[in-house]
């Protein structure tokens, strides 16, 4: 099979660029390891930046998520027996983001490309990315037993922290920037009213908590874990009653509670590669970079590589320059790299890190104080939380 682009993964990144390239023309495939019911079932980021909406209306995939999913102009930090509001819009000069789950965002990315009659091979197994520093790159990948070829221009590496293209880049050609937090997130859904309208973060000498949702019907919540614990530990009841002691009684007393329909720890990791490119090959998303969801920058770092990458291709193929290919890693970079900031700056302030100092949980103190005393401070944050410019 021959191709322009190859596209090596089937989560948000991978889709939405795939859909992108798709209606200008661009021939693209994407290979995805595991069934589409696989990846739809993985619960994880619920907040889109301004930008990343406007991508997903650019992509012709935004109309649900238009009509179902919620404008959300701030959001509460409790801390300290306070409940601070963030007034995103007042802050951010307008701008606001759009609680929207991850889950229903790859759904209309797949439906759209199934309207189009877009080549999306699920269990792709053993890809392996081949020639990439020749003019005439190519993939291959095991399905039913049977051995494919991909030929193509060009190959996209949106596989994930976990994927096979950044592992595809010789060790001296590629630079990893880690920091692993001391600590992991405990997440639940349930069918429950979410406790708030809007998001709530929560700092407590406990550990911290966060109350966010995915439709009044759905709420999504979050607590700062040891590593070291598993789900075994967290029977629903205890989930519930250890949540309640992290909010402010004013939130805590409007818990509605109930079964958990997903259960989940993540671990908690702040992780670069550098460059984003290797001769044919461009990484993007989690493939080339993670964040703590503190800061919800996961998804939202995806984008504007996508969006970048998007352009680039655009005009290669349209004005026959590869400026924008060319300036891809550093362009994608300048913008992860504040967005690495901010989640490690929101992460550090909200969390309670073991054998914690008290002179790091007064500078804590000292922050939010500082943060909800002064419009700049405030400026600062929203700017960052609505999405900076791609
Ligand atoms: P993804 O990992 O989503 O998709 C990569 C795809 O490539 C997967 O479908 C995988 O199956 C496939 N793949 C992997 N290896 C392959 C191979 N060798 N061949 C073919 N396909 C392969 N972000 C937030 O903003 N807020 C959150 O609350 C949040 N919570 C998260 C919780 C967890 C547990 C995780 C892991 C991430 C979370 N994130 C969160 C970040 C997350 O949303 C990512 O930023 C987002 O999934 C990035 O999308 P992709 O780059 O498409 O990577
Ligand atoms: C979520 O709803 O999953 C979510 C929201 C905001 C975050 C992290 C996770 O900062």
């Amino acid at each position: 099979m021959k191709v322009q682009v190859c596209i090596i993964g089937g989560g948000p990144s991978g889709l939405l660029l795939s859909q992108l390239l798709h209606l200008r023309g661009i021939e693209n495939i994407v290979l995805e390891k595991h069934t589409r019911e696989y990846v739809l079932g993985r619960i994880r980021a619920g907040v889109l930046e301004h930008g990343f909406a406007k991508l997903m209306r650019e992509a012709e995939c935004g109309e649900r998520m238009d009509r179902e999913g919620e404008i959300h102009h701030g959001f509460f930090i409790a801390h300290d027996g306070i409940l601070d509001r963030v007034d995103l819009h007042k802050y951010s000069g307008g701008n606001s983001v759009v609680v929207y789950g991850q889950t229903e965002l790859t759904r209309d990315l797949y439906d759209a490309r199934d309207r189009a009659g877009g080549m999306v091979v699920h269990n792709a197994e053993d890809v392996a990315l081949h020639d990439l520093t020749t003019d005439r790159p190519f993939v291959t990948y095991t399905r039913d037993g049977e051995t494919h070829r991909v030929d193509c221009e060009y190959v996209i590496g949106a596989d994930g922290f976990h994927g096979v293209s950044r592992k595809s880049i010789p060790a001296d050609k590629i630079r990893e920037h880690e920091k692993i937090y001391p600590f992991g997130w405990l997440g639940i859904l349930s069918r429950t009213k979410p406790v708030s309208p809007e998001l709530v973060y929560a700092k407590h000498d406990r550990g911290f908590a966060l109350c966010s949702l995915r439709s009044q019907v759905l709420s999504r919540y979050y607590l700062q874990v040891p590593l070291t614990d598993t789900l075994d530990q967290w029977a629903d009841d205890e989930f519930w009653a250890e949540l309640k002691r992290r909010l402010p009684s004013s939130v805590a007393g409007q818990l509605i509670t109930g079964p958990s329909i997903e259960k989940s720890i993540a671990p908690l990791r702040s992780f670069v590669a550098e460059p984003m490119r290797y001769g044919r090959l461009f990484l993007a998303g989690d493939a080339a970079h993670i964040v703590p969801p503190t800061g919800a920058r996961g998804l939202n770092s995806a984008a504007s590589d996508i969006y970048h990458l998007y352009h680039a291709m655009l005009d290669h193929y349209r004005n026959g320059s590869d400026a924008g290919l060319d300036a891809y890693s550093d362009r994608a970079l300048a913008r992860i790299w504040k967005a690495q900031r901010f989640s490690w700056w929101m992460t550090t302030l909200l969390h309670r890190f073991p054998e914690q100092i008290s002179y790091d949980q007064k500078l804590q103190e000292t922050e939010l104080n500082y943060l909800f005393s002064s419009e700049t401070a405030l400026r600062l944050l929203a700017e960052n939380y609505v999405g900076l410019p791609f």
